[in-house]
């Protein structure tokens, strides 16, 4: 036997599934259907990352185990190739991001083919082909049709360095998600789509999936439903109105002050009435500077300034309280304004120690002079809610306020509109034209796709407009609707537009009819799992679920979610337990893995280096430990005796590994699924010889782990066909039967019969096993025992008459 050469051998058998195709997926076939799905790579010039194995691996693991049970399978791969990275790449090089992009996509599918997983790759998409974006447009416009999409002035995220809009979810720590530096405010004109109008149903809806429970609560959080009641306050100096959203409507009679958000509107509307205009203009610049994560961090100082000349009407008191503006008010929630209610609220609290603003006690329960109190408790102080409970009180307050025209129940979101539009080059054009007699207009059907136009520079510009306005000759156009003079939209969309389909694209790639086929689309949606990564929880995965909810409202999708089932696994660290990162110099590059150790070890190393859904460092040593079992399993042939029976013992590690394997790949414990391999080997290698069929059956437990050494196994045993195409092995009970004892069982003294139970078997067992021997039930002819004494792993003693 010849030592083992990865390369060619690796290289065989990829070339031959390249050609033989068992892993196309039949989307009309009568089997039973198992959609999986990873999330697709952006195309970055660094290549594949040691991360995005990790997840194709454990999915193509199951992919390939689920083909071996007769499931048609649809396992599918593409590029999420639009964005900013191309963008920046190209200017910085000058080469066109078509280029760098097409060159960026040979090279990941080049380093996944190496890697062997079983993608169906003739369903290859790309979110920047024109075919393919011609249905993220026609979608958008599905939005527009529906009054999801709207365009208007909004307070948005701009990043200076990079030159854009950054939607709320990719602003992180108050900063933005590419290049880290400081995001300002600015408002501008933007497309924003209505998210918000389905806040509820993408909370809710929650409950209908099988999502892991951290992806669930940090959706719930991000979409920060909460029910309160809106309250108006009327100013004393004349009668302008003030609304504040609170949860606890309850504590009104404790509100001793009022705070609006630096950028309230109201407050320029009050300028003339202010006394201390300076110190509040000043205090508005110094919040302007200011990052939302640091305004409403509660470790921070407060800070505020009074609006001095003014004061608002508690409409429960009756009583003037004053008025503040402080900046950890938020102009982006509620209404920018609270009632505030130091007794009760922490931050209200710091507050009015800070300023000697009055503290009120009106839930008992606490020392409001030493701290909130924000724990149940019985109102006091409170006129008529005084002795109900919290609870009681809020519903009671919310029926006075609206029988008094104060007030009214309300339930607030922290979710906001999507903002779509991008002042960038490298994405899809906005297929919206504006008519000066018509307003926004939709382009036809028959006019998309609206293909992306050739452009000398891409290159941003400094003051925010987007390129394509450079192009007037394309941005001059006629209007769709009355054929007067139009001009076209210049800004395009986002990076997360083209993935919030793509999965259904898949299905039916190629088809210039529609995006999908509506028979396949009934067929296979939703997604039966989806694996990916957390940092996408309330990017790509809110923003997909929210397209797949409007599309199912016109009709043209099946259902109400996208996909049933959301795993997720833990991010690969460098060997110095730090994030790998080009800085830190720990980075890890797939190519020489696969170089140096073959595609095999690299995988079955990724599925073995830890708890998948734990974040693990890179390790060598263990890379190494995977390199070993794999050769011990192909000096395995080298024991091959036809001729020879299977010991007990190698079938027993056999069925024991059968079951293990599968079930621990269903349950993602991939790691020990590898170890319940390596235990079987191990059983294996002890005796000196080993039947073929043994091996064989091993050969597809370890397929799809290691799928090109089992694949070259299996052949060099004779077998016909591909290991990939061959039944999953079944596992025999008795066999996984750990260790037996045979014992012996006496009625009256005489010897009746034998049985074979497990070591350490209860008596209660080993009493049950006997009874149910022919030659004991004889022996008691019909009689019910007197007494059974066991002797555990010894005997059974039965006295019957
Ligand atoms: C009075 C009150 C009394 C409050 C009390 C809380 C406790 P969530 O759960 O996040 O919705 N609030 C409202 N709008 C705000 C804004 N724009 N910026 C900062 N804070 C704002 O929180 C709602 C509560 O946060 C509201 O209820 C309000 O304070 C504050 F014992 O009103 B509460
Ligand atoms: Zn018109």
């Amino acid at each position: 036997m010849s030592d083992y050469n990865f390369q060619e051998i690796e290289a065989k058998w990829q070339d031959l599934w390249e050609k033989q195709k068992p892993f196309a997926c039949d989307v009309l076939s009568d089997k039973k259907k198992m959609f999986l799905l990873v999330e697709f790579p952006y195309p970055s010039a660094q290549g594949l990352h040691v991360g995005h194995p990790r997840s194709y691996t454990a999915l193509d693991v199951i992919a390939r185990k689920r083909r071996m049970e007769n499931y048609e399978v649809m396992y599918g791969m593409g590029w999420d190739a639009f964005g900013l990275s191309a963008e920046v790449y190209a200017v910085r090089t000058g080469i066109h991001p078509r280029i760098t992009t097409r060159e960026n996509i040979n090279n990941f599918r080049r380093q996944m083919k190496s890697i062997g997983f079983s993608f169906d790759w003739d369903r290859e998409i790309d979110t920047t082909d024109p075919h393919y974006y011609k249905w993220t447009q026609w979608m958008f416009l599905q939005m527009v049709k529906q009054g999801l999409a709207y365009k208007g002035p909004t307070q948005i995220n701009y990043c200076p360095n990079c030159k854009t809009t950054l939607a709320n979810e990719e602003v992180i720590n108050g900063g933005c998600e590419r290049c880290h530096g400081p995001v300002e405010k600015r408002i501008k004109e933007q497309w924003m789509l209505k998210i918000t109008q389905y806040a509820d149903r993408l909370a809710q809806e929650l409950d209908t999936v099988n999502y892991i429970s951290p992806v669930v609560d940090q959706q719930r959080n991000w979409i920060g439903r909460s029910e309160g009641a809106e309250i108006t306050f009327t100013l004393k100096e004349n009668n302008a109105s003030i609304t504040v959203f609170t949860t606890r409507p309850d504590t009104i009679f404790g509100a001793s002050y009022m705070v609006l958000a630096p950028e309230h509107s109201l407050v320029d509307t009050l300028r003339p009435k202010i006394s201390n205009w300076d110190a509040v203009e000043a205090y508005r610049l110094a919040a302007k500077q200011k990052t939302d994560i640091d305004r409403s961090d509660v470790t921070k100082e407060k800070t505020g300034v009074p609006l001095e000349g003014i004061s608002v009407i508690n409409p429960a008191t009756n009583a003037p309280i004053p008025v503040w503006i402080s900046d950890y008010v938020m102009m982006g929630y509620g209404s920018g304004a609270i009632m505030a209610v130091p007794g009760h609220d922490d931050r209200d609290w710091a507050f009015a120690k800070k300023f000697h603003l009055p503290i009120l006690d009106v839930i008992s329960g606490g020392n409001v002079q030493e701290s909130a109190y924000t724990g149940d408790g019985v109102l006091v102080n409170s006129g008529f809610l005084n002795g109900l409970n919290v609870t009681d009180a809020k519903a009671r307050m919310i029926e006075w306020l609206q029988k008094h025209d104060m007030g009214s129940a309300k339930i607030n979101y922290k979710l906001r509109d999507w903002i779509f539009s991008r002042q960038r080059y490298w994405g899809e054009p906005i297929p919206m034209v504006l008519c000066q007699a018509c307003g926004w207009v939709p382009l036809p059907d028959d006019q998309l796709p609206l293909v992306l136009p050739e452009l000398e520079d891409y290159r941003p510009t400094d003051d925010g407009s987007a390129p394509l306005a450079k192009l007037t000759d394309w941005v001059k156009t006629t209007c769709p609707c009355c054929q007067g003079p139009a001009e076209r939209e210049t800004d395009t969309m986002p990076q997360w537009a083209g993935s919030c389909w793509y999965f259904m694209r898949y299905l039916d790639p190629k088809n210039d009819q529609a995006f999908c086929d509506p028979k396949i689309l009934e067929k296979w949606l939703p997604v039966d799992w989806y694996n990916g990564g957390m940092e996408h929880t309330t990017l790509h995965l809110l923003y997909s679920r929210f397209w797949y909810k409007a599309l199912a409202d016109a009709g043209i999708v099946p259902g109400i979610e996208p996909y049933g089932r959301r795993t997720s696994h833990g991010m690969i660290l460098g060997t110095d337990n730090e994030k790998m990162s080009k800085s830190r110099g720990n980075v890890v590059n797939p190519d020489s893995v696969v170089e140096a150790y073959g595609a095999d070890v690299f995988r079955t190393y990724e599925m073995f280096m830890g708890d998948f859904d734990k974040t693990a460092p890179w390790s060598d040593g263990t890379i190494n430990g995977v390199a070993r079992f794999l050769r011990k399993v192909w000096a395995l042939l080298e024991k091959i005796d036809s001729s020879a029976p299977p010991s007990i013992e190698q079938e027993k590690a056999l069925h024991r590994a059968i079951h293990d394997v599968g079930e621990r790949i269903e349950r993602m414990k991939f790691n020990t699924a590898v170890s319940a391999l390596m235990e079987c080997i191990n059983a294996f290698a002890q005796a000196d010889s080993l039947p073929p069929s043994l091996l064989g059956d091993f050969c597809k437990l370890l397929s799809p782990f290691a799928p090109h050494m089992a694949e070259e196994i299996w052949q060099q045993l004779g077998n016909q066909g591909l290991v990939c195409q061959q039944s999953w092995p079944t596992y025999d009970s008795a066999l996984l039967v750990d260790d037996s004892v045979t014992i012996g069982v006496q009625v009256n003294g005489k010897l009746r019969a034998t049985i074979t139970i497990s070591k350490g078997a209860s008596n209660l067992e080993a009493e049950a096993a006997a009874l149910a021997e022919e030659g004991v039930k004889r022996a008691l002819e019909g009689k019910t025992p007197r007494k059974v004494i066991v002797v555990p792993d010894r005997i059974v003693n039965i006295v019957v008459g």
